[in-house]
C-alpha cells in the first residue's frame, strides 16, 4: 500500500496521517472549504478540497471522495468514524472502483447496520442477546401482544438505528400504543425506514463494548473491552479499560462471545461488539460498530496495540501477528471526550477561535487532537475537539493523572467540557467505579452547574 485517501476531519484524520506516515504510507486529505486551516490538511502530503462546509456536500459525497482518490490514484480510503464509515454503498464504491475500503466487507456493513437481523446472526452463533421480538414487528396488533409476552418495561428500536437514535421506552399497554407509532414515525423520517423491532428494557446498565480485530484470512481476537457507561444523551463523555466492573470470568466469557459475533459476520478489520450489562453480571449483545471507534485510544494504551495501523495491515492482506493468548491487558487507560460545549448551558455548542491553547502532557498523558492557539472551530461538524487520555499501573493512577492533565489544560476563548471532568474526576460515585449509563443525570441533577 502506497497511498491512503483520508475521508475524515479532526482528531482522527490526523490520527490516520499519523499511522500511515510511521508505515511509510503517503497521505491524502480531502477537506471542505470550512477546514482549509485544518490540521490534518497541513500535515498530509497532498490534499484536495472537495466541497462547502456542509458535510453533506464534502465529507458525506462518495462521489467527490472517489473523484479525488482517482485523480490522485490512492490504493485505499480510511473512512474514520461518523460521515460515510458505516456507508454499505460508499464501501461498495470502492471496492468497485478497485480502491481498497480500510473497514469490513460491504456485506459485514448491511448485515450488521440492519440491528434486528444483526441480533439475530449472533443469537444463531450463541451470543445471548435481550429478550424481545423476533425481528421487526409490523401491526400494532402484533407489537402489543409481544410487548405483554416480554414484559414492561419494553424498549422499542428502529431497525436502522443504532447509538441510541431513535428509541422509545414504554410502561404499559396505553403508553406502549403511542410509543410504537412515534417510534415507527421517527425511524421513517430519520432512516427512510420504519421498522422496529421491541426488546425487554434493562435498567441502568452498564456499556460495555469489546474490540475486535479480525484479519482477511479468518482470525479473529479481542483486544479486551472498554466501559461507555459515563454517557449524556447517548454521547460518551468519559471511556476507560479495564471496566471497573467486570471480573475476570465474566471479561473471559463476554470476551468470547464478542469473537463468535464477529465470526458470525464473517468479520474483516476494527470492529466493537457492544454489550447490556446488569447488576447481576448478565450480559446481552446489542449492536456492532463497523468502524474504529472515536475511544479507540483507551485499547491502544492498555494492549499496547497501535490499531489505526493494524486496519490497514489487515486491508492490506497481512496476517494478525497475535493469537489471542498474547494479548494481555497490562494497565489502566481513561479517556475524556472534550468538546466545545456550555456545560452551564446545557452543552449547547461553543465554536470560535482558540485564543490560547496550551495541552497538558507528562508521564502517562496522550492527546489526541487536531486544534492549536489560533485554530477557529468552525459550527458545522461534531463539537469534539480532544480527547485526554491517561493511564497507568492502576485504575486510581489513571484517575489522578486525569485530574492533574485536566487542571494543566489550558483552551481559552470557548467553552470546553473540562471543568465538568474536573468535577467528575472527584466524584466519589465515579471514582469509586460505581457509574452506569444513568451516572451522568444523577450527578448533573445533584451538581450545581455553575460550578463548570
Ligand atoms: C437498551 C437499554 C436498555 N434496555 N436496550 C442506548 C444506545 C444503544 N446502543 C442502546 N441503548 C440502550 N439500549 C435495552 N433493551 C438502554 C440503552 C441506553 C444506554 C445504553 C448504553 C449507554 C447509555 C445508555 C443510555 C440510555 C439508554
Amino acid at each position: 500500500m502506497q497511498k491512503i485517501l483520508i475521508a475524515n476531519r479532526g482528531e482522527i484524520a490526523l490520527r490516520i496521517v499519523r499511522a500511515c506516515r510511521e508505515l511509510g504510507i503517503k497521505t491524502l486529505a480531502v477537506y471542505s472549504e470550512a477546514d482549509v486551516e485544518s490540521l490534518h490538511v497541513q500535515l498530509a502530503d497532498e490534499a484536495i478540497c472537495i466541497g462547502p462546509a456542509a458535510g453533506a456536500q464534502s465529507y458525506l459525497r462518495a462521489d467527490r471522495i472517489i473523484s479525488a482518490a482517482e485523480i490522485a490514484d490512492v490504493d485505499a480510503i480510511h473512512p474514520g468514524y461518523g460521515f460515510l464509515s458505516e456507508n454499505e454503498d460508499f464501501a461498495d464504491q470502492c471496492e468497485r472502483c478497485n480502491i481498497k475500503f480500510i473497514g469490513p466487507k460491504s456485506s459485514s456493513i448491511r448485515l450488521m447496520g440492519d440491528k434486528a437481523t444483526a441480533k439475530d446472526t449472533v443469537k444463531k452463533a450463541g451470543v445471548p442477546i435481550v429478550p424481545g421480538s423476533d425481528g421487526p414487528v409490523e401491526t400494532e396488533a402484533e407489537a402489543l401482544k409481544t410487548a405483554k409476552r416480554i414484559g414492561y418495561p419494553v424498549i422499542i428500536k428502529a431497525v436502522a438505528g443504532g447509538g441510541g437514535r431513535g428509541m422509545r421506552i414504554a410502561h404499559n399497554d396505553v403508553s406502549f400504543a403511542k410509543e410504537f407509532h412515534v417510534a415507527r414515525g421517527e425511524a421513517e423520517k430519520a432512516f427512510g425506514d420504519g421498522r422496529v423491532y421491541i426488546e425487554r428494557y434493562i435498567q441502568n446498565p452498564r456499556h460495555i463494548e469489546f474490540q475486535i480485530l479480525a484479519d482477511s484470512h479468518g482470525k479473529v481476537i479481542h483486544l479486551g473491552e472498554r466501559d461507555c457507561s459515563v454517557q449524556r444523551r447517548h454521547q460518551k463523555l468519559i471511556e476507560e479499560a479495564p471496566s471497573p466492573f467486570l471480573t475476570p470470568d465474566l471479561r473471559k466469557k463476554m470476551g468470547k462471545a464478542a469473537v463468535k459475533a464477529a465470526e458470525a459476520a464473517h468479520y474483516e478489520n476494527a470492529g466493537t461488539i457492544e454489550f447490556l450489562v446488569d447488576d447481576a453480571g448478565n450480559f446481552y449483545f446489542i449492536e456492532m460498530n463497523t468502524r474504529i471507534q472515536v475511544e479507540h485510544p483507551v485499547t491502544e494504551e492498555v494492549t499496547g496495540i497501535d490499531l489505526v495501523k493494524q486496519q490497514i495491515l489487515i486491508a492490506s492482506g497481512e496476517k494478525l501477528p497475535w493469537d489471542q493468548s498474547d494479548i494481555s491487558i497490562r494497565r489502566h487507560a481513561i479517556e475524556c471526550r472534550i468538546n466545545a460545549e456550555d456545560p452551564a448551558r446545557n452543552f449547547a455548542p461553543s465554536p470560535g477561535t482558540i485564543d490560547l491553547y496550551y495541552a497538558p502532557g507528562g508521564h502517562g498523558v496522550r492527546v489526541d487532537s487536531h486544534v492549536y492557539g489560533g485554530y477557529t472551530i468552525p459550527p458545522y461538524y461534531d463539537s469534539m475537539i480532544a480527547k485526554l487520555i491517561t493511564f497507568g499501573e492502576t485504575r486510581r493512577t489513571a484517575i489522578e493523572r486525569m485530574h492533574r492533565a485536566l487542571g494543566e489544560y489550558i483552551i481559552r476563548g470557548i467553552k470546553t467540557t473540562i471543568p465538568l471532568h474536573r468535577a467528575i474526576f472527584t466524584d466519589p460515585v465515579f471514582c469509586q467505579g460505581k457509574a452506569t449509563t444513568g451516572y451522568v443525570q444523577e450527578f448533573l441533577a445533584r451538581t450545581p452547574t455553575d460550578l463548570f
